[in-house]
């Protein structure tokens, strides 16, 4: 016999700001989480699992198109007709409060009280599952200790959305401790909250499968459930099986002193046919992260040839592929100079660099410096684009302007020849 356990697929999660990027696949992207949930309904098929759990945040939050209801519903009912049973907890995101409406659940998905921990016995499986929804959004006790014992001779599966690692990434919602979901006596607990897919804990196994499609950069990598083989009453072995239809990727490329411009973007093409070539069909969604001392940074200083670099980078997977795009591209390259070497210097350049640095360090001057720049603000009406005013010219900012100072100077004062 087997299950599937799914968790956090924010079905129509809205990603926001995404018309804001250039050239991406807007459709792609916000159908992403539905396609999620029918490679999921898949899974549970091909594998003959017998039921599924979904720990939680099976929804984004209520919804503004009703469709988002309807689709899920009939995703159920796929799963009704080849005869696999769905168990629902509610959490943060669409617990009862969240939700104003009823959905057309099928009769074989059963949602778990928001009350207290309920219990469902699977007489013909030998399966006892326990959980609890979340009534609202602020749950921030700890559920475990009201969790019923387990029923003897049955398979005890436990549903919980809960953050039980003090992830500081999630909200500590429903906190527990890996300690106490071990000495409970369940066979499995099915989590849910955290994003990321760890086992936390074998013999019982404590598992979150991590959401089932990554919906920024910061959730990359495959994502999908968890399928458990329980076999003479206990479980057997997971495997891991992806549901996701877009990848999340962050590719670091360290570029070398002699590196220019040309250099970088052959660096990136040769990095984005690769990921092209491992993505399986899926559409990959890369930030590049451009790092290190290379002269491409002199040729990048100025802002014409900057955004003429980034729009032939976003151009490059389409030389190759239509599944990639390049979400973000961040510069975070150097001069290529030693600048502890050429601060140390006796020479006019040395004497610029350290009374930079005087003024960066010095919390006095740096007042000083954002009364004068405010001064001159004002005067000239420049137009303030960066911030609002409590933080326009302040200490922050100053040492970022004191930065860019720093870098132009040392662009203009010295040539890649004289390069440390
Ligand atoms: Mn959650």
């Amino acid at each position: 016999m087997k299950f599937v356990h799914a968790a956090d697929l924010h079905i129509d999660s809205p990603l926001r700001g995404l018309e804001h990027y250039e050239g991406a696949p807007v459709e792609r992207v916000r159908l992403a989480t539905r396609v999620a949930l029918a490679n999921l309904v898949r899974a549970c098929v091909e594998e003959e699992a017998s039921f599924l759990i979904v720990s939680g945040d099976l929804f984004d939050g209520d919804w503004n198109d009703f469709n988002t209801a309807l689709f899920a519903a009939a995703q159920m009912r796929t799963l009704r007709n080849h005869g696999v049973r769905v168990f629902v907890i509610r959490g943060n995101h669409d617990s009862r409060d969240e939700m104003s409406y009823r959905v057309p659940w099928p009769d074989n998905l059963h949602m778990l009280d928001c009350k207290r921990p309920e219990t469902i016995v699977l007489e013909d499986l030998g399966v006892a599952i326990h959980g609890m929804s979340f009534p609202r959004r602020e749950l921030t006790e700890n559920l475990v200790p009201r969790y019923p014992d387990p029923i003897k001779g049955l398979l005890n599966v436990g549903l919980l959305h809960t953050n039980a690692t003090g992830s500081l990434d999630h909200d500590s919602y429903a906190p527990c401790s890996v300690g106490e979901l071990a000495a409970k006596g369940y066979d499995y607990w099915g989590l849910g909250h955290i994003h990321k897919r760890e086992v936390l804990h074998e013999g019982p196994y404590i598992v979150y499968p991590g959401n089932t499609q990554g919906r920024h950069v910061r959730e990359t990598g495959a994502k999908g459930c968890v399928v458990a083989t329980v076999e003479g009453g206990e479980v057997a072995s997971l495997a891991f099986r992806s549901t996701d239809v877009l990848r999340w990727r962050r590719e670091a490329i360290a570029l070398a002193p002699e590196d220019g411009v040309d250099e970088l973007i052959d660096a990136a093409r040769m990095r984005l046919k690769a990921v092209a070539g491992e993505s399986d069909g899926r559409l990959a969604a890369v930030r590049l992260e451009f790092k290190g001392r290379c002269r491409a940074h002199r040729t990048l200083g100025d802002e014409t040839r900057r955004l003429e670099t980034v729009a032939q980078l976003r151009a490059l997977p389409g030389e190759f592929t239509d599944d990639l795009w390049v979400e973000k591209i961040k510069l975070e390259t150097d001069l290529p100079l030693d600048r502890e070497q050429l601060r140390k210097g006796r020479d006019v350049l040395g004497d610029l660099l350290r009374s930079i640095d005087d003024v960066r360090s010095d919390d006095a001057a740096l007042t000083a410096l954002g009364e004068q720049v405010r001064k001159l603000a004002t005067r000239a009406t420049l137009e303030l684009k960066d911030e609002g005013d409590d933080r326009f010219a302040g200490p922050d900012q100053l040492r970022r302007w004191l930065r860019q100072a720093e870098d132009e100077l040392l662009n203009r004062l010295t040539t890649t020849e004289a390069r440390a």
